[in-house]
């Protein structure tokens, strides 16, 4: 097992990826930025180095500097949270290039990954389901763009290679708009990403988003520890998350869930990863894979009792995964809230410092936040400064101890999203259970002010 560990983020993913340290017996070193200097989880690392001042492009996504804070503490691996540098296969190559362990895929899984287009390809090879769509990238002429659209059948939605979560798409309802949409999504995607390949899709009206949570080592063994449902979003934030996703037939989830492990076999996967689908009339169709340790997996663990991050560690350091399928069990509900600083109407950033802070408790209740009373929350970053996450033995028990939660809990000093979880937590639609991607937006609409 590695001795040190250096932790390349920030906020409450840092502090969970140092408290995985700390129970295997693994120093963490914290890079940190000027802005985040005071912060206690930096304070409570063994060692901690600073890579520059507060703007992320010269502090948490400054390769150099994170590469020689790993080099003059002798850490022996970089665990990149996510966001920042997570999903950069070039910064996974120069680290492992440095001679140390990159915690998470190899780089070309990341690559073929965040090709959109490369994504698809490989995940159409190992049968896992797919919105119905162009083959690969569209091509340049006109009529085959349209034969594809039509072939497809309207409404489509025209995506770019390099895009995902939400950049990068424009939806076409008639034939009349197609090529003047598919040339504007193409420059887009050229100026914003470097790359304008383009591809299409059935657009799906009123999906879910639901998505598989995977793992897998270097042996070739993985798992799928069941789903999330993480439909409520705004502007492709999800705000909430919960698992199991309401209302989905089991078998179904495990036929799926048996795909996205075949698939994770098939390309060698390693680690930890996601696989998003839209989840719409009884189907599910792939969209992305992300190959990092996402925000929610917190609700995955109190379902299933697992240690993601942990386990991120294991099998990275090159130990076989220490669970097989059969031994995974999803047990009870568990929903996760994401504490933003945030203005509760206008959703602009909140920053500021936090006068009181009192964190909910009690049986089934899970805080992951790294700020204290007397927190500065510094504007340069991410406005979500925590989670709370609950489990219960059912959905509504999870729903009675998150109102309890949320009741419990005080931020003072700054504004918060959390009278809108609040409001949310007795909200007769979510009460139900199984509502769409829609459904946040809509509900703000009409919310009175
Ligand atoms: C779609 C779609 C409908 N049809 N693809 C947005 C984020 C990116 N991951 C993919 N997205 C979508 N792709 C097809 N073929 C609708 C969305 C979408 C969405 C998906 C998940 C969660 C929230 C969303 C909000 C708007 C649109």
């Amino acid at each position: 097992m590695f001795k040190k560990i250096l932790i390349a983020n920030r906020g409450e993913i840092a502090l969970r990826i140092q408290r995985a340290c700390r129970e295997l017996g693994i120093k963490a070193v914290m890079v940190y930025s000027e802005a985040d200097r005071e912060a206690k989880y930096v304070k409570l690392a063994d060692e901690a180095v600073c890579i520059g001042p507060a703007p992320s492009a010269q502090s948490y996504l400054n390769v150099p500097a994170i590469i020689s804070a790993a080099e003059v503490t002798d850490a022996e691996a970089i665990h990149p949270g996510y966001g920042f540098l997570s999903e950069n296969a070039d910064f996974a190559e120069r680290v492992e290039k440095s001679g140390f362990q990159f915690i998470g895929p190899s780089p070309d899984s990341i690559r073929i990954m965040g090709d959109k287009v490369s994504a698809k390809q490989a995940m159409i090879r190992a049968g896992v389901p797919c919105v119905p769509g162009s083959e690969g990238e569209l091509p340049d002429d006109p009529a085959l763009i349209r034969r594809i659209a039509k072939a497809i059948g309207y409404p489509v939605i025209i995506k770019a290679a390099g895009g995902g979560g939400g950049r990068g798409m424009r939806v076409v309802h008639t034939e009349a708009a197609l090529i003047n949409a598919v040339a504007m999504t193409k420059a887009e995607a050229g100026a914003a990403f470097g790359n304008p390949a383009v591809y299409m899709e059935k657009f799906l009206q009123n999906p879910r988003h639901i998505e598989i949570q995977i793992m897998a080592d270097k042996h070739r063994n993985a798992v799928y520890l069941g789903e999330r449902d993480c439909s409520m979003q705004r502007r492709h934030q999800k705000i909430l998350e919960e698992a199991p996703a309401p209302g989905i037939n089991r078998k179904l989830i495990e036929r799926i869930g048996e795909r996205c492990v075949a698939a994770c076999k098939k390309i060698g996967y390693r680690g930890a990863g996601t696989f998003e689908f839209l989840y719409e009339d009884g189907e599910f169709y792939f969209i992305e894979m992300n190959t990092r340790v996402q925000v929610e997996h917190p609700v995955t663990e109190m379902v299933t009792g697992i240690d993601i991050v942990r386990t991120q560690i294991m099998v990275a350091a090159g130990e076989k995964l220490p669970f097989t399928q059969r031994q995974i069990e999803i047990r009870g509900h568990a929903i996760e809230c994401r504490v933003n600083a945030e203005d509760p109407y206008k959703f602009t950033p909140s920053p500021g410092r936090i006068t009181t802070w009192h964190a909910p408790g009690g049986p089934g209740v899970r805080v992951d936040t790294h700020i204290y009373t007397n927190y500065f929350v510094p504007p340069n970053y991410d406005s979500m400064i925590g989670k709370i996450i609950v489990h219960g033995d059912t959905r509504e028990q999870a729903m009675a101890r998150m109102r309890t939660a949320l009741a419990e809990t005080v931020v003072e000093g700054i504004n918060t999203n959390i009278a809108l979880h609040r409001e949310l937590m007795v909200d007769a639609s979510f009460m139900i259970g199984g509502t769409n991607i829609h459904y946040l937006e809509q509900w703000l609409d009409q919310r009175k002010r």
